[in-house]
């Protein structure tokens, strides 16, 4: 037969356009498109009737942590992942994703973590040990600047592995970087083409803000956010594009949370800089309402929802990150799939314990203090929460950052973005597949639909037989507890995953198999392209830098 496997009716999205044709597949890659094929050309091969529905290059999660085990220091991202690569997998593959790009992060506290290579290998092996259902890759995060690990090791990252991205960070006491550092090692990314991701909060003055509400006993989950205003995001946001502009290397902002730090990405963008914003489905659901949500002074829920950034303080402000998502200024849409479990004292209520009583007059939503606890966290078993109390820990501080949402990621966007005419079809596509795999440097291996591309392929259900429904997190195939969007309407699912030509998820089923994941080798950023140095304008720093 001349292909493996034939697409037939489907709506095909790419980033630039839609139309009506079919997608032949052989040995795993894109072999032809037509706007029908022959019944010879068919004979032999299996059929995939999309029934009119939408058929997209699957989803490529460009933020995904699984099995990161930092955990130093408090204002944390460290706590216990409960997704290793078969679950995280499982449920990407579920959600129509079919490449994650994971971050292997170089722990500063530990001197093996010295070498980069070594926390990848790390962080490979694990992957390795179970397998994957999707393909994956790995940024790096790096948390020191050291000249000699940086000169020798970022191009064995870059060529032998295939690395070609890093992120740092501006906060967090165990991660971030001072300016200076952070010049340094932009430089080092930029002489070996590593895209550089960066967490842009002003860490000095989280910790300063931290302080005070310490000191008026504000500690519980919804505090969080006022360590942690907009303007934080904002400052932190605007230095690094200085940072960015002054040794021209191109940046990408991860989980941008705030519409003032997406404004400061569009002046960066109007003035001609690479500037890249990522943002996530968390800032377009979620509130600091959501935080204040509890069920009695003791109870504390509410520490699901904290991520860094925190959420937008208003339902306002889910409108003006829309205006971005739609008018181009952010260039991914990714999950920053976090998964720390609900139930797991080492997850989501680590530390909010020993100050329970600080809720007290902060009446949340629905608080009846009478009716029974519905929260799992009173059922985390005694011991564990003697252990808890032993460690002193009792802050919002304590509560590692991050929500789950590797499934919910491309569902979300679909109900709230393409079906309601927030965004076209395309930008769908562009947002979830294509740039994240030109970013990335997976283009046209993966991102797009051409001849020789892998067959990654997400296809949805007909519109008009979909019954929309309320999501519940047991719906979900990721090991974590709880979903943030628990109730919230979705009308639209993957119905079919593919992963070069192989079925993942069919009709609600897992039907792939841990071994079909492949690493991916990457190549360099393709999105931004890179300017010669030029004249002899000494303000130009590539031309002496
Ligand atoms: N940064 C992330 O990338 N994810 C969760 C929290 C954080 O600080
Ligand atoms: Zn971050
Ligand atoms: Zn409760
Ligand atoms: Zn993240």
């Amino acid at each position: 037969p001349r292909f493996d496997t034939v697409i037939v009716n489907g709506l095909v999205v790419t980033a630039a356009d839609s139309a009506y044709y079919n997608i032949g597949i052989k040995d795993g890659k894109i072999e032809a498109l037509a706007r029908e094929f022959s019944s010879a050309d068919l004979e032999g091969c299996e059929i995939i009737d999309a029934e009119g529905a939408y058929v997209m290059p699957g989803g490529i999660d460009g933020h995904v942590h699984l099995c990161q085990d930092l955990k130093t220091g408090p204002n944390k991202l460290g706590g216990r992942c409960s997704d290793n690569f078969e679950t995280g997998s499982r449920s990407a593959a579920a959600g129509g994703t079919t490449t994650m790009v994971n971050f292997a992060s170089q722990d500063r506290l530990d001197e093996a973590d010295r070498s980069l290579i070594g926390v990848v290998q790390r962080y490979a092996a694990r992957a390795q040990s179970t397998g994957s259902y999707i393909d994956y890759a790995f940024h790096v995060i790096i948390t020191r600047n050291d000249p000699d690990v940086l000169q020798s090791e970022l191009p064995v990252l870059v060529k032998e592995w295939g690395i070609t991205s890093c992120k740092l960070f501006m906060t967090y006491d165990t991660m971030r970087l001072t300016d200076r550092q952070l010049l340094d090692v932009m430089v080092a990314a930029r002489k070996n083409s590593v895209t550089t991701l960066i967490h842009a909060e002003n860490g000095d003055a989280i910790e300063w803000l931290t302080e005070q509400l310490e000191a008026r006993d504000m500690i519980a989950p919804y505090y969080h956010a006022l360590s942690r205003p907009p303007l934080i995001e904002a400052e932190a946001s605007n230095r690094a594009i200085a940072l960015a502009q002054l040794v021209q290397n191109p940046i990408l902002f991860v989980h941008i949370g705030s519409p003032m730090a997406a404004q400061n990405v569009r002046e960066a963008q109007s003035r001609g800089l690479p500037i890249y914003a990522e943002t996530c489905p968390q800032y377009f659901n979620l509130t600091w309402q959501d935080l204040k949500r509890f069920h009695s002074p003791t109870c504390f829920e509410n520490s699901k929802m904290i991520c860094s950034p925190p959420p937008p303080a208003e339902k306002n402000d889910h409108e003006a990150l829309q205006r971005y998502l739609a008018n181009g200024t952010f260039t991914i849409w990714s999950s920053d799939h976090c998964p720390f479990r609900y139930d797991d004292p080492d997850g989501k209520p680590a530390g909010v314990l020993e100050h329970a009583g600080s809720m007290q007059g902060e009446s949340g939503d629905g608080h009846n203090p009478a009716a029974p606890c519905t929260s799992v966290y009173h059922e985390v078993p005694k011991e564990d929460l003697s252990r808890l109390l032993a460690r002193k820990m009792g802050h919002f501080k304590h509560v590692p950052n991050g929500i789950p949402g590797v499934e919910t990621r491309l569902p979300l966007l679909f109900s709230q973005g393409l079906l309601t005419g927030l965004i076209s079809p395309s930008r769908f596509v562009e947002l979830t597949s294509t740039n994240p795999a030109k970013l990335y440097g997976m283009y046209p291996q993966k991102g797009c639909l051409m001849p020789g591309s892998d067959a990654d392929l997400v296809i949805w259900h007909p519109q008009a037989t979909f019954k929309p429904f309320a999501l519940s997190n047991s719906h979900l195939h990721h090991n974590v507890d709880y979903t943030p969007y628990e109730g919230q309407t979705l009308s639209n699912w993957p119905r079919y995953t593919m992963v070069r030509g192989k079925l993942i998820w069919s009709n609600g089923k897992i039907v792939g198999q841990l071994s079909h994941g492949n690493f991916v080798k990457r190549g360099p950023n393709s999105l931004h392209q890179r300017p010669q140095p030029f004249g002899t304008d000494l303000r130009n720093v590539a031309t002496w830098l």
